[in-house]
């Protein structure tokens, strides 16, 4: 049982005693866990002439819907941009508007003494950051060069604040578009050829090789095939600072045989960075490398474009706009693929979907977490609730479902943000501007050492078998 109040945990134990005017929610035969923490994501992103279908309030109202409390969004400069400009630009789109709280990272994707100075400030309390994303893709937009990445990543680590690299070979990419399209392949099926599993592996080693030689921790954002998951457990078992992997729905959910489709929306829309393997043994692998901690933790880089906009690429696969959603779907689709095969046990997914985020990101034990003085931000998980996943039906703004027809066994049925009940048997009920921004402070001890307590495995999640009975009020749907 599990009291709390001003968007809080208050009491945790059997047979408390409630309060007056206490609302009760009956969890029997359902998990409790802590709400959802959606390490990356796109919302009102501009990029590849278009602008992402969902913006902060119907990204979140969709993370809400699927049992996501918090999301991390990416602040990305423009070339030559100040930091702190892109920042401000970001927190103007997103306070007001979110339904849950949310963090931002920040791209560094441009590189020069004042970007270092940026990188300070964004670091301080006034700005909250503490996470920095480089890009070794696009070529002509948000690319570093190694010496610049290694800078880069160093001044993270001299402000204790983790370095995100988004591991693909540019530069290879760029000259296979150039071949594909001189001879012909001008369809999505250009895309993953373009950037095929060994472009990703390589600079997945490559990016650990500079993080070492920066004795900087890590964290490689959507990893996407087995050979990025090999070149990060290689790296793992011969570094000292720690390196962490990410993966997305996407992956866990669908595959790259989508590219061949003969319908281009249908491809298209399938379209993102890297792209989806058509290795039919990819998804299974990724689950089992998540299960066994060669991956750490999956987010949806829910990045959305309606389809009318992925046609920018006909003709030329390069265009087609990089995005797929997953936002809402990211626990829904882990939990079919993970704990209903038995790859992964309960335990494991609350820590890939939740608490390790908190700690990684530093907001834990606030988030992350079902505790006294933890945020009151919690879901209770209905393993036997039934849903086929498609765009008619979904919360967010855009018209396309890469799990279009998908069923899946076990959702949300309530989800609770910051003590107010915004997913309510199955009723959304958000509210617009709900959400606050969330700072998180450097220094993470889970990445830079020095928190026995951040190292335990991740809590149970609490699987409910006695109906609290006990009631001295009258319930009222406002209490809790
Ligand atoms: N990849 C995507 O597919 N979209 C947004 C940016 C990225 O890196
Ligand atoms: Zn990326
Ligand atoms: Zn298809
Ligand atoms: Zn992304």
């Amino acid at each position: 049982m599990l009291i709390y109040s001003e968007s809080a945990y208050r009491q945790l134990g059997r047979n408390l005693i409630i309060p007056g005017g206490t609302r009760t929610i009956d969890a029997t035969g359902k998990l409790v866990m802590p709400g959802g923490i959606d390490p990356h994501t796109h919302f009102e992103l501009e990029m590849m002439g278009a602008k992402t279908a969902d913006d902060f309030y119907k990204g979140t109202r969709a993370a809400v819907a699927g049992g996501t409390t918090t999301v991390i969004d990416f602040v990305l400069p423009e070339k030559g941009q100040s930091l702190i400009e892109a920042y401000n630009n970001w927190r103007e789109k997103a306070d007001g508007k979110v339904c849950c709280d949310y963090g931002l990272h920040v791209g560094v994707t441009w590189w020069s003494p004042s970007v270092r100075k940026d990188m300070e400030k964004l670091v301080s309390e006034e700005y909250g950051v503490n996470s920095f994303k480089m890009f070794m893709a696009y070529k002509d937009a948000w690319m570093l060069n190694d010496y610049d990445l290694y800078c880069a990543i160093e001044a993270c680590a001299e402000l204790r604040a983790l370095p995100q690299v988004h591991a693909e070979n540019g530069h290879i990419i760029a000259r296979n578009t150039e071949k594909l399209l001189a001879a012909g392949v001008t369809g999505p099926e250009g895309h993953e050829k373009s950037r095929d599993e060994e472009v990703e592996g390589e600079a997945v080693n490559r990016a650990c090789v500079i993080a070492n030689q920066a004795d900087s921790p890590l964290y490689i954002v959507h990893m996407m095939s087995k050979s990025a998951v090999r070149a990060l457990q290689q790296a793992r078992s011969r570094q000292r600072p720690p390196l962490y992997g990410e993966t997305l729905a996407a992956t866990v959910g669908t595959d790259g045989t989508h590219y061949r489709n003969a319908c281009f929306r249908h491809a298209a829309a399938h379209v993102l960075s890297p792209p989806l393997r058509p290795d039919p043994s990819t998804p299974q692998a990724i689950v089992e490398a998540l299960a066994d901690d060669h991956l750490q933790l999956i987010g949806s880089d829910n990045c959305t474009f309606h389809e009318k906009d992925k046609e920018l690429g006909k003709g030329n696969f390069a265009k087609i706009p990089n995005g797929v959603n997953g936002v809402e779907d990211r626990m829904a689709i882990l939990w079919q693929k993970g704990v209903n095969t038995g790859v992964m046990d309960p335990c494991r997914f609350v820590a890939v979907t939740s608490s390790t985020a908190a700690k990684i990101f530093n907001v834990w034990p606030a988030k992350g977490r079902v505790d006294v003085n933890s945020d009151a931000d919690l879901v209770v998980w209905d393993p036997r609730q039934e849903r086929t996943i498609s765009a008619a039906t979904h919360h967010h703004a855009v018209d396309f479902n890469i799990f279009e027809g998908q069923h899946v066994v076990g959702g949300p049925q309530y989800v609770i943000v910051g003590g107010r009940v915004c997913l309510d048997d199955g009723q959304l009920r958000v509210a617009e501007g709900h959400g606050k921004f969330l700072k998180t402070p450097t220094n993470s001890p889970y990445v830079y050492g020095g928190g026995e307590e951040v190292d335990a495995p991740a809590p149970k999640p609490l699987h409910v078998e006695i109906q609290p009975r006990v009631t001295n009020g009258t319930p009222t749907p406002e209490a809790l």
